[in-house]
């Protein structure tokens, strides 16, 4: 679709960016907080540990003035269960519910609105040793506990709450590798099952946590925050075309039909029953699924997926990584019989191998908006690279400006298409440890001076980008 003239960004749009706990804070053993799993995971000798990271902990004053200084209207940042219930054991730790009081009232007197994700990948290692973590449903009630401390403690002042970042990692669980899940041990055969079940907990809880939050402030905006890589049929044989409804019903339809239609999928529930998977559902696991949905969508996006057919007849790989290369390890694989990811000849990848497509952000931003009708954010999208930071102080990164430059315009287009879209974050507010690649895949608007092991002085830099942000937002979008 093309329009012959543009509407605005609407004037309240919520421009800023976004960082997580594990992945800024540091102080990771500081005033109560107890370790998180991903804290604990051994990295390889060349990759910064989630010890220090960016000091955000110390420093989110620093931050948060550079942040006004840019002009975000809004912050999109995790709370760290481990520092307010360190022990998983229900005792609140005071310290941490003050140190996000404190960075809750620095974004407010800053004019900069708080978007708190409850849970980014930081489950308590405790509960990883107790039970499994989100392998079992004792955590249900753990999280749920957490999540009403947070908005006992924080809910005047935080209306807009994404509860699980990119839960949605279900080819991830069948592959044997979820995110903050210790799954080693299950068996292939056992994969589908165990990844079901894991993601069905944490549905549960979302739902149950939703409910909660909504019964405390009728005022709160609550929902999931979903990576998607939309799904781009191969070539135009009608079975690819099956395998992108494929792809977009098992990576995030899944997830979101639960939070915002309070109901399975059918694709992927007939898939369950046929492979004998479905998930153990405890009575009155549905009840609470259907009473308690979504009000807004915080999404993720940062690449698409191009897929198409797989066979169940083709033996030679089953639910392995594809040969054929899709646009990382994300789409690069074969889930036999359902989808199988390829590389996109049309498209260009980062320095860390990942297609790099804006238009993918519109299509994505359509299809969600066209299915939920409900307000989205943009909470992740943005480009990891290798930035040098000159002798004078500055960065230039024009590279990330022509990537964001390019996925602002597309968001323009989704609101041209009808999509409410209200706001846009991406990663990262500052530089930050990657989950995967250290400190050397950077994404902030704001450098962090350190190496993997080098600390140096942790200084904070403005990058060409973040002048460039200031502009974008100062003009709400109409200078890019
Ligand atoms: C998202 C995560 C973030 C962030 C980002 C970039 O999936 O929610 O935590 O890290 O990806 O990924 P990476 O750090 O691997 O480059």
């Amino acid at each position: 679709m093309e329009y012959k003239k543009l509407i605005s960004f609407p004037k309240d749009f919520l421009w800023g960016a976004s960082t997580s706990a594990f992945q800024c804070e540091g102080a990771y053993d500081e005033d109560g907080k107890s370790k998180c799993e991903r804290e604990l995971r051994p990295v390889p000798d060349n990759i910064a540990d989630f010890s220090t990271t960016s000091d955000h902990y110390h420093r989110y004053k620093e931050d948060i003035a550079l942040m006004k200084e840019m002009g975000f209207k809004a912050y999109r940042f995790s709370i760290a269960w481990t520092r307010i219930i360190p022990n998983g054991d229900g005792v609140v730790n005071a310290l941490g519910v003050q140190h996000y009081n404190d960075v809750i009232d620095e974004c407010l007197k800053n004019g900069i609105t708080p978007i708190v994700t409850l849970h980014h990948f930081d489950i308590p290692n405790c509960l990883e040793e107790r039970y499994g973590g989100w392998r079992s449903r004792e955590v249900i009630d753990d999280f749920a506990e957490y999540c009403t401390v947070c908005f006992k403690e924080f809910g005047d002042r935080v209306k807009h709450w994404t509860v699980n970042n990119e839960y949605n990692s279900f080819f991830f669980d069948m592959l044997n590798s979820s995110f903050g899940d210790k799954t080693a041990g299950i068996d292939d055969q056992n994969a589908l099952k165990a990844g079901i079940n894991i993601a069905h907990i944490k549905l549960v809880a979302e739902s149950k946590v939703i409910g909660i939050c909504q019964e405390m402030w009728s005022d709160a905006w609550i929902g999931p925050t979903v990576h998607y890589e939309p799904g781009y049929a191969f070539s135009s044989r009608p079975e690819d075309q099956l395998a992108v409804d494929n792809n977009d019903a098992f990576r995030v339809y899944l997830y979101l039909d639960v939070a915002c239609k309070g109901k399975y999928h059918p694709l992927v529930w007939r898939f369950l029953e046929d492979r004998d998977a479905l998930p153990d559902i405890q009575p009155g696991d549905m009840e609470i699924i259907a009473a308690h949905n979504a009000n807004w969508l915080t999404l993720n996006y940062y690449m698409s997926a191009t897929v198409g057919y797989s066979s169940l007849a083709d033996e030679s790989v089953s639910m392995a990584i594809s040969q054929d290369g899709g646009a990382d390890d994300m789409t690069s694989y074969n889930i036999q019989g359902v989808v199988k990811g390829y590389a996109n000849p049309h498209l260009k990848r980062s320095e860390f191998g990942w297609e790099i497509d804006a238009v993918g952000l519109r299509n994505a931003l359509r299809r969600l908006a066209y299915r939920y009708d409900l307000p989205i954010i943009i909470t992740e999208n943005g480009l990891g690279a290798y930035d040098q930071l000159e002798e004078d102080g500055s960065i230039h990164d024009p590279y990330r400006i022509e990537y964001l430059k390019n996925h602002i315009a597309q968001c323009r287009l989704a609101i041209n298409d009808g999509v409410n879209l209200i706001g846009f974050c991406p990663w990262s507010a500052i530089d930050l440890i990657s989950t995967h690649q250290g400190m050397a895949k950077r994404y902030g608007f704001i450098y962090v001076n350190r190496d993997e092991h080098d600390l140096k002085d942790l200084g904070r830099y403005r990058k060409d980008s973040f002048y460039w942000y200031q502009k974008v937002i100062e003009s709400n979008g109409e200078i890019l």
